[in-house]
């Protein structure tokens, strides 16, 4: 993908809807009893993965336009799967389903490509054991991995890092155990598994890191509106703020405050971001309007990592052209994700004229030196290949950014969005 230095980006655009919801929907669908249809559902890569693991466990789920409708077929209702459970490059769908299909009264193998292999599973493979379930990785800890279902018994545990995937798997294994769960979660993570099945009739509490998962009888079917995902609004937020003369209104973005931390940073930076917030539904929702900013430098680590951990690399590019030094830090789990996001973010940025280092939890940039363009490498990773494709909108001269495809992993119609608020 060839991409040059832009003219202003201006207009109002929808972003893609929210991934860890659009998953999370089709999973509660799945078990809940009757319909649940979901508006505005992201038809990327990922979430296409978990609708067909769903299809091979016997769940009839129809799309139409971004219309997805799944008929659930209750608590115990999953049928055994009579091939492998194939969950492409998705994390989300790989460590919640292990958490779901351990009570389930069948054996399921789930596995993934290759990055998806490379990825840590035993953060959700010991404390699910600890549940009394049957998980057998690769090696211990990787995909593919054999579950062979038997009734849990609930427990207290204690995450190791603040992951909304590890805590997601153990309340979705709490909801079929003997006895409450209770998790206690070292920084709050996204909360949309909890706040979906709440939604859906199930008893889960949090008492600020405490979650106690009560066992469920049964959930029901509901109706869905997906907002847009701030993880992609991210890359507009950035692209308005860095694009000299630019002004753009995301509508619809999904700003639940476990998500928001970008927007947090972005103003300690010295960003003009106006939000407008909708009527509240499940999930808090509203437009952002972004305007060109000069930007300074600053500090991200503690709590707000896990409330912006995958807008990291496109705030890295924000720090290159902002004034004065950021340090992110706290930030180790960046190098477990699609790719080694910290290595990855380093070499790419550094090919720009950034001066920039990593370190052991982060990296450190110091911005406002001149950014120009060159042949940008994706790995495979879809949050790396639109940061390189955001600086690039802003540096001097042309870029190239190599395995670019990956972005439909989250985003199928980034490179339109960007088009159409340039050919205004
Ligand atoms: O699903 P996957 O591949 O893990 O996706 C990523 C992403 O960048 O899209 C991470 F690579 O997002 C995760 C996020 O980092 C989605 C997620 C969720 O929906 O619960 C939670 C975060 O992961 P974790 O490991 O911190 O729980």
């Amino acid at each position: 993908m060839e991409l040059k230095a832009s003219k202003a980006l201006q207009g109002t655009i929808d972003v893609a809807p929210d991934k860890s919801i659009s998953h999370r929907a089709v999973m509660m669908g799945s078990i809940a009893k009757g319909t649940t249809e979901i508006d505005n559902f992201l038809m990327g890569e990922d979430c296409l993965s978990t609708i067909e693991c769903f299809r091979k466990m016997g769940v009839p789920i129809e799309m139409r336009g971004s219309r997805v409708t799944v008929t659930g077929r209750g608590l115990r209702g999953l049928q055994e799967p009579r091939e492998l459970l194939y969950t492409g490059n998705s994390g989300t769908t790989t460590r919640l389903l292990c958490g779901l299909l351990a009570p389930q009264n069948f054996t399921s193998v789930l596995d993934g490509d290759a990055s998806i292999r490379k990825r840590p599973m035993n953060r959700v493979i010991h404390p699910l054991q600890e549940m009394g379930a049957k998980l057998s990785g690769r090696d211990g800890s990787f995909t593919p991995i054999t579950i062979t279902g038997t009734a849990l018994k609930g427990i207290e545990y204690t995450l190791p890092v603040a992951s909304a995937q590890l805590k997601s798997a153990l309340i979705l294994a709490g909801l079929y155990a003997e006895g409450d769960t209770v998790i206690l979660e070292p920084k709050p993570s996204r909360n949309h598994t909890e706040l979906m099945i709440n939604g859906f009739g199930g008893a889960i509490s949090t008492e600020i890191n405490r979650i106690t998962v009560k066992p469920a009888e049964e959930l029901y079917g509901h109706k869905i509106v997906v907002p847009g995902d701030i993880s992609s609004a991210a890359f507009f937020l950035v692209a308005g703020l860095i694009v000299p003369g630019s002004e753009i209104r995301i509508k619809n973005v999904g700003l639940n405050p476990t998500r928001t931390g970008i927007l947090d940073v972005l103003k300690a930076m010295g960003a003009s971001i106006t939000i407008e917030e909708n009527k509240h539904n499940i999930e808090p929702s509203g437009d952002l309007i972004v305007k060109h900013s000069v930007l300074r430098g600053t500090e991200i680590g503690g709590d707000l990592i896990p409330r912006l951990i995958d807008e990291l690399p496109i705030l890295a590019v924000a720090a290159a052209f902002a004034e004065g030094t950021t340090v992110i830090k706290d930030a180790e789990e960046l190098k477990v994700k699609e790719s080694n996001r910290i290595d990855a973010m380093e070499k790419e940025l550094q090919k720009a004229g950034v001066d920039v280092a990593a370190t052991e939890d982060g990296m450190i940039v110091r911005g406002g030196r001149p950014v120009h363009g060159a042949i940008f490498e994706s790995y495979h990773d879809h949050r790396i290949a639109m940061s390189m494709a955001v600086l690039a909108l802003a540096a001097e001269g042309d870029s190239q950014i190599r395995n670019h495809q990956c972005i439909s992993i989250s985003y199928p119609g980034f490179f339109d969005t960007i088009s159409s608020l340039q050919n205004r």
